[in-house]
C-alpha cells in the first residue's frame, strides 16, 4: 500500500491514493506483531513468516516501547514489508507516520481522534480505529476512520481488561458500517470458521499467530479459511 501523492479531499481531508484503498479493501488477514509476545530482535523473522503465510497487512504494537524505539523498529520493519507491498500500520502513535514512510496508523478509543491522528501523520495514511461495540463502530465511520477493529470477540490475554462482545453483533456491524471491519480478540485457526459463520470477512490476529509453533503454517490456514469465504461469496454474487 504505497501512500502515493497527498491529495486534499472535498472536505480538505488528505485522501488515500487509489492504491492504498485497494490494498485495504483486499486485506482479509491482518497480523499484529505485539512486542509483549516477542522480543524486538525477532520482529523480522516473525514478519517474514507472516507474509510467507499470506498475511495481507501487518501492525506493529508496542505498549511498553517509547516512540523513538517504535520509530526505529518501524523504519527497519518497513524495509522488509515494502518488498512484498505489505502495508505496515503502527499502533497508537500517529506521529510515527511523519517520521517513517509507513502506510497507516491505528488508534484506540482513548487515543487521538481520527482527525488528530491524520494531522499528526501529516500525509495521507490509512487510519484505523479500535471499536468495542456496534455504537463505537458506527461512530468510527462517522468520525472518518478508514477501517475498524471490532472486538474483542472472545476473551483474550492480549486485552485482558475488556469484556468480550461475542459473535452476535458481527452481522449487524457489516450492515451498519460501510468500511473494512476486522474482527479481533481471541481469534485462532480453531475458532475462525465460527467467526466467519457469524458474518466476519476479515480478521486481525495477535497471539493466535505469535504463539503458533509455525507462524507461516498458521497464517496460511487462516488465509485459506478466509479465501474460501471469498470464493463462496463471489459464487453467490455471480451464480
Ligand atoms: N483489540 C481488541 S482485542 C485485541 C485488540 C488489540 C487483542 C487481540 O489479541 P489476540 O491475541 O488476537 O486475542
Amino acid at each position: 500500500m504505497s501512500t502515493g501523492k497527498i491529495r486534499p479531499g472535498r472536505a480538505g481531508r488528505l485522501q488515500l491514493s487509489a492504491i492504498s484503498t485497494k490494498a485495504l479493501n483486499a486485506c482479509q488477514l491482518y497480523g499484529i506483531i505485539d512486542l509483549s509476545y516477542i522480543d524486538s530482535a525477532d520482529i523480522f523473522r516473525v514478519a517474514e513468516a507472516m507474509i510467507k503465510g499470506g498475511v495481507d497487512s501487518i501492525q506493529l504494537r508496542g505498549k511498553r516501547q517509547s516512540v523513538d524505539e517504535l520509530v526505529d523498529l518501524a523504519a527497519e520493519l518497513h524495509e522488509l514489508t515494502t518488498r512484498s507491498f505489505t502495508p505496515l500500520i503502527v499502533n497508537d502513535y500517529a506521529e510515527i507516520a511523519s517520521r517513517v514512510p509507513i502506510e497507516g496508523v491505528h488508534v484506540g478509543q482513548d487515543d487521538d481522534s481520527i482527525e488528530v491522528a491524520r494531522r499528526k501523520a501529516g500525509r495521507a495514511v490509512v487510519v484505523g480505529k479500535s471499536t468495542h461495540s456496534l455504537e463505537q463502530a458506527r461512530a468510527a465511520q462517522r468520525e472518518g476512520a478508514d477501517y475498524v477493529g471490532f472486538g474483542p470477540i472472545f476473551a483474550t490475554p492480549t486485552k485482558p481488561d475488556y469484556q468480550p462482545i461475542g459473535l452476535k453483533d458481527i452481522k449487524q456491524a457489516h450492515l451498519d458500517v460501510n468500511l473494512p471491519i476486522f474482527c479481533i480478540g481471541g481469534i485462532k485457526v480453531d475458532n475462525l470458521e465460527q467467526v466467519i459463520a457469524a458474518g466476519a470477512r476479515r480478521v486481525a490476529i495477535v497471539s493466535g499467530l505469535l504463539k503458533a509453533p509455525d507462524i507461516t503454517a498458521c497464517a496460511h490456514e487462516a488465509k485459506r479459511l478466509l479465501l474460501n469465504l471469498k470464493s463462496q461469496t463471489s459464487n453467490l454474487e455471480n451464480p
